[in-house]
């Protein structure tokens, strides 16, 4: 266990195949420029709802606006709760009740969940009431937090508590005198007027560190281009045998063609495109049951990869050497045909693996670590 300690100390991100892939440029282009618009418009908001991940509540926050967003009522949705482990996410939430940050886990795509964080933005805006006859909320995040899910699902909720929706217009809401500028949003509560805007502010993540950026990679927050799929593939393997997730597979690898539960609400089936095979027509089974065993095969593959080598995954390049082993294995779990190159086939199992991941399908997972919370004296 110490080996292990040791070795989380040192930092995933020090590994060679992130340092090896040459230095990442996070931020091509313009998004600085964005967080500087973002400043402004916060100005005006009474409360802002902060989307996080939650798989990643520390990690997919901006650090430069954090002083700025603590000084305003601020509610922090984790949302893909559906996404995250259950059993860590409770602790996460007793750490931001020991922060005294009102937080709480949200699916975007539920309208139960958002009707929960909605009841929670009124809560906070109620002692308002007396003093502003109209309130507005804005809703911040980094990229692909779920912020358009979750106006999109907040505009429905809206409509249907007021079918017929007042334009939200007001003339000089700008923060500089003499600004004029039109804001447009959802009414979501009479008596205050309650108006969330239909725009969100896209923040930048802040990177501190190659780990946080592999992090925010792996959630979709940076772009797979800017780090390569493969260095997140190769993260993501990395967490998962430290972690010793593949052992848990052990029971897994019997087939359960029937039973496959399917969750009615969902009916986002999210992207699964890119794993079927290039044929037309699947062989004879639906392709919920396809992608099922997939998953069996991949977990089965990782099982068995992780007991085979035997060695410690404590020591680095041990660590390093599994990775490898488990990407020939995934290329045979994942059914990449052999005629493609080496490094075509490594980006092959990298895509797929990482949408298997993305899309909830190896299981929930959340890869911050809870701060320790430090006894008030
Ligand atoms: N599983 C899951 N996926 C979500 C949830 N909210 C959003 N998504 C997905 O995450 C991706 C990014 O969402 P989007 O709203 O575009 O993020 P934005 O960049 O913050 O506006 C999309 O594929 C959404 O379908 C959620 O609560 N659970
Ligand atoms: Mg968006």
């Amino acid at each position: 266990m110490e080996g292990l300690k040791g070795f989380l100390k040192k930092g995933l991100g020090e590994m060679a195949f992130n340092t090896g892939g040459g230095a990442i440029n996070w931020f091509p282009g313009h998004m600085a420029a964005a967080t500087r618009a973002i400043r402004h418009r916060l100005k005006v908001a009474d409360l802002v709802i902060e989307v996080r991940d939650s798989r990643i509540p520390l990690s997919s926050a901006n650090a430069d606006l954090q002083p700025l967003l603590a000084g305003k009522r601020r509610v922090v949705a984790l949302n893909k709760k559906d996404l995250a482990n259950p059993n860590i996410m409770h602790k996460w939430v007793r750490y931001f009740e020991t922060c005294k940050q009102d937080c709480i886990p949200i699916n975007a795509h539920s309208k139960s969940s958002v009707n929960k964080l909605l009841e929670l933005v009124e809560f906070k805006l109620k002692e308002l009431i007396c003093r502003e006859p109209t309130l507005l909320v804005m809703v911040v995040g980094v990229p692909n937090v779920g912020k358009s899910a979750l106006i999109n699902s907040i505009h429905q909720i809206a409509q249907s508590r007021f079918p017929v929706q007042e334009k939200m217009k007001r003339a000089t809401v700008g923060p500089l005198p003499g600004v004029t500028q039109d804001i447009a949003g959802f009414k979501i509560a009479q008596k205050p007027s309650i108006y969330v805007l239909d725009t969100p502010g896209v923040l930048v993540p802040s990177i501190s560190n190659i780990e946080t950026g592999l992090k925010l990679a792996l959630a979709g927050s940076v772009k797979d281009s800017v780090v390569g799929e493969e260095r997140i593939a190769q993260y993501l393997l990395a967490v998962l045998n430290i972690r010793g997730t593949p052992l848990h597979w052990r029971h897994l690898n019997n087939r359960r063609i029937d039973g496959i539960e399917y969750d009615a609400e969902e009916k986002h089936e999210y992207n699964l495109k890119n794993l079927k095979p290039k044929r037309k027509n699947l062989p004879n089974r639906s392709d919920l049951v396809y992608v099922q065993d997939l998953v069996m095969d991949v977990q089965h593959a990782l099982y068995s990869t992780v007991t085979e080598y035997g060695r410690n995954v404590e020591d680095e390049s041990d660590l390093e050497d599994l990775i490898d082993k488990q990407f020939g294995a995934l290329q045979k779990a994942l059914k990449i045909p052999h005629k493609a190159s080496e490094s075509e086939a490594r980006l092959m199992v990298s895509k797929k693996f990482l949408t298997l991941f993305r899309t909830g399908k190896l299981g929930p997972f959340i890869f911050d670590d809870v701060p320790d919370i430090k006894p008030v004296s």
